[in-house]
C-alpha cells in the first residue's frame, strides 16, 4: 500500500492522487515521485479509469524537489540521477490529468503542475520557480514549459528573479485555467475530471496529443498530426455512437473502441 501518494477513487472513472509529504510541505523526493510515475502507469492501463486529479491537498501542492535529497548529490549523482526518469514516465501519462493547486507550488512542484493538462488554482495559491536562490536552475521542464505556458516575459521574471505569482496571473498569463476559492479547488478540479471522463477515451487520449504536439512541432507538422488523429478517430465506434447519440438527442455511450 503506497503511502507517498494517496490514491482514491471517489466514483466511476477517476482518480484522485494526492501527494502525502505533509511534514516537508509535499518536496518531491525520488521515492514520491517513483510512486507518482508507478500509480499514473496503473491507471493509464486501466479502462475504468477516464481522468486524474493530481493535488497536494488543501493546504500545499509541493514545496520543490526535496532539497535535502538534492544536497548531498554530487554530479555524477546527479548524472545518475534516477528521478528524469520519473519525471518522463509522468510527462507519458496519456489521459486527462488535472492539478487542484492550494498553497506553494514551487519549483520541481511548479513544474509538476506544469506537467498536468489543466491547472485549478486556488485563491491563495503561489507559483513559483526559485531555483534561482539556490544557485541552481529549474531541472524538471521549468524553463521550457513555463516559457511555453505564459510565455517569455513573465518566465524570465519568474526564472530570474525567484518571484511567486498568485492565482489571478497564474491565470491571466495562461498558466491556470480557472481560479477557485481553497476550499474548492478539489472539488471543482473533481466536476471537471468528471465531464471529461464521460467523453470518448480514445477521443481524450489523441486531443491531449494533438494539443501537447503544439508544443514540440512547427505548425505545418502539427496540423498534420491533428488531421491524422482525426482520419483514424473516423473508424471508432465511439464516433458513430457521439454521432447516433446527437443525432437521437440522447446522451452518448462511449466504449473507448
Ligand atoms: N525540500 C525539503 N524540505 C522542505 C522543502 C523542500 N523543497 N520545502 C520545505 N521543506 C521542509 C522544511 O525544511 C521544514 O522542515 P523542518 O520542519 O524539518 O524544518 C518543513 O518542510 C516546513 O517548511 P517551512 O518551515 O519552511 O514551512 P513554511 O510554511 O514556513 O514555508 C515554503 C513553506 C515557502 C514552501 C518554504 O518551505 C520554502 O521556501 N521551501 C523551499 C522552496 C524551494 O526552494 N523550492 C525549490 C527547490 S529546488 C527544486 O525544486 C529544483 C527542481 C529540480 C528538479 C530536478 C529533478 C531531477
Amino acid at each position: 500500500m503506497s503511502t507517498l501518494i494517496i490514491d482514491e477513487r471517489p466514483e466511476e472513472r477517476i482518480a484522485i492522487l494526492t501527494l502525502n509529504r505533509p511534514d516537508v510541505r509535499n518536496a518531491l523526493n525520488t521515492a514520491i515521485l517513483k510512486e507518482l510515475a508507478t500509480a499514473l502507469e496503473q491507471i493509464a492501463e486501466n479502462d475504468d479509469l477516464g481522468a486524474v486529479v493530481l493535488t497536494g491537498g488543501d493546504e500545499v501542492f509541493a514545496a520543490g524537489a526535496d532539497v535535502k535529497e538534492m544536497a548531498a548529490l554530487n554530479t555524477l549523482g546527479i548524472h545518475r540521477d534516477a528521478r528524469p526518469g520519473y519525471w518522463r514516465r509522468i510527462a507519458e501519462f496519456p489521459k486527462p490529468l488535472i492539478a487542484a493547486v492550494n498553497g506553494y507550488a514551487l519549483g520541481g512542484g511548479c513544474e509538476l503542475a506544469l506537467h498536468a493538462d489543466v491547472i485549478i488554482a486556488g485563491e491563495g495559491s503561489h507559483f513559483g520557480l526559485p531555483e534561482i536562490n539556490l544557485g541552481i536552475i529549474p531541472g524538471a521542464g521549468g524553463t521550457q514549459r513555463l516559457t511555453r505556458a505564459v510565455g517569455k516575459s513573465l518566465a524570465m521574471k519568474m526564472i530570474l528573479s525567484g518571484e511567486f505569482i498568485g492565482p489571478k496571473t497564474a491565470m491571466a498569463s495562461g498558466l491556470a485555467a480557472e481560479v477557485t476559492p481553497a476550499d474548492k479547488t478539489i472539488f471543482r478540479a473533481t466536476e471537471l475530471a468528471r465531464i471529461i471522463a464521460s467523453k470518448s477515451p480514445v477521443a481524450l487520449e489523441m486531443a491531449k496529443q494533438s494539443v501537447l504536439k503544439a508544443f514540440e512541432t512547427p505548425l505545418r507538422d502539427g496540423l498534420d498530426f491533428e488531421r491524422r488523429s482525426f482520419t483514424i478517430l473516423t473508424a471508432t465506434q465511439d464516433r458513430e455512437e457521439g454521432i447516433a447519440a446527437f443525432l437521437e438527442k440522447r446522451k452518448p455511450v462511449f466504449k473507448g473502441r
